[in-house]
């Protein structure tokens, strides 16, 4: 399948831009359960509480209230504190984008976001999020399945990893004059990894645009692993034949590896893995921390692809 709608930034109106991204944000939000959207404004509630025809809800787990998950952040590009990129990150730019697809595929080219959208079916998916610094949260995303998106792209057999990069630019990301992490910042996943039914592009959450300070327009999320493979702000896509850099493990390549898969038996070196704090759910004295599950609890759909691999090695 081709791309009939390649368009560059120039053909188009922002305004006709801005309409469509309206449309396929209000649309999604018909798909999703009706309750989510009063989230907004309320205190994290029971996921049980409201129906979801998401095969993937999470029973018996709050989902994290927006405005822990909209102002706890991380996000390098603006700052390294976790409250700061809410703050600053009003200078990025989601609106128009574009996507750049290179490598090992037949559709290679500059794609505009709102063509990659209107070709998917948008959903609601509630997943845990985990990140390698030990703290967790329960996020409603609003988006698609990676692998309907890389079949539309059609890589060839020699596509073994699918690369992904940060937009790099100082004006709309000043964080980067500052060197934390060699810009832009990088994640790639194995395509078997990246074909799995859990990997997901998110447009959305709690039923709304993503906020600049969690990666808009466009990010990866990939709950079985951690926080930091999850890359905000993509404006690359590449397929690869051989097992890619990112940019955590460049960093420190004892602390981050490059599946990060989250496991609470393989210790990060500065700290324990067995136990997170679940961001939102109350004052430390009423907020235990709790177990961390082994691919975050997704064994059921990802255990599989692991098989026989040594995840003290692989980590
Ligand atoms: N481009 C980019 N993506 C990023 C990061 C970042 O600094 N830059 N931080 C990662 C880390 S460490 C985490 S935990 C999550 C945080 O996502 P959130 O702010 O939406 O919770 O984003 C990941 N993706
Ligand atoms: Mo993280």
């Amino acid at each position: 399948m081709k791309f009939k709608n390649i368009i560059k930034e120039n053909e188009v109106t922002d305004q006709s831009l801005y309409k469509s991204r309206r449309n396929f944000i209000k649309s999604a939000s018909i798909l999703t359960a009706s309750t989510i959207i009063g989230s907004t404004t309320a205190n994290a509630f029971e996921i049980g509480k409201h129906e979801s025809t998401n095969k993937y809800t999470i029973k018996n787990e709050a989902i994290t209230a927006k405005k822990y998950a909209s102002s706890y952040n991380n996000f390098y590009e603006f700052a390294t504190s976790k409250d700061a990129p809410a703050e600053l990150a009003h200078t990025l730019k989601p609106e128009p984008w574009q996507v750049e697809i290179t490598g090992h595929c037949k559709n290679t080219g500059v794609l505009d976001l709102d063509d990659i959208v209107k070709k998917q079916t948008l959903e609601e998916r509630i997943y845990r999020f985990r990140c390698v610094e030990a703290w967790s949260m329960v996020i409603p995303w609003l988006g698609f399945r990676l692998s309907d998106l890389i079949k539309q792209l059609e890589p060839t057999s020699k596509a073994k990893y699918i690369y992904f990069e940060t937009l790099k630019d100082t004006e709309q990301m000043p964080g980067q004059y500052r060197r934390t992490i060699p810009w832009p910042y990088r994640e790639g996943l194995r395509m078997d990894e990246a074909m799995n039914e859990l990997s997901f592009m998110a447009v959305g959450m709690y039923g709304e645009k993503l906020p600049n300070q969690n990666g808009a327009p466009l990010r990866l999320v990939v709950p079985w692993k951690y926080g930091f493979k999850n890359i905000k702000s993509i404006v690359k896509i590449s397929f690869l034949e051989k097992q890619p850099v990112n940019s955590w493990n460049q960093i420190a390549d004892d602390e981050y590896g490059f599946y990060a898969n989250v496991n609470p038996e393989v210790d990060h070196p500065r700290w324990s893995q067995a136990s997170e704090r679940r961001i939102g759910a109350g004052f430390s004295l009423f907020n235990p921390r709790i177990d961390t599950l082994k691919f975050n609890g997704y064994g059921d759909y990802v255990a599989d692809m692991y098989k026989g691999m040594d995840l003290r090695k692989y980590f």
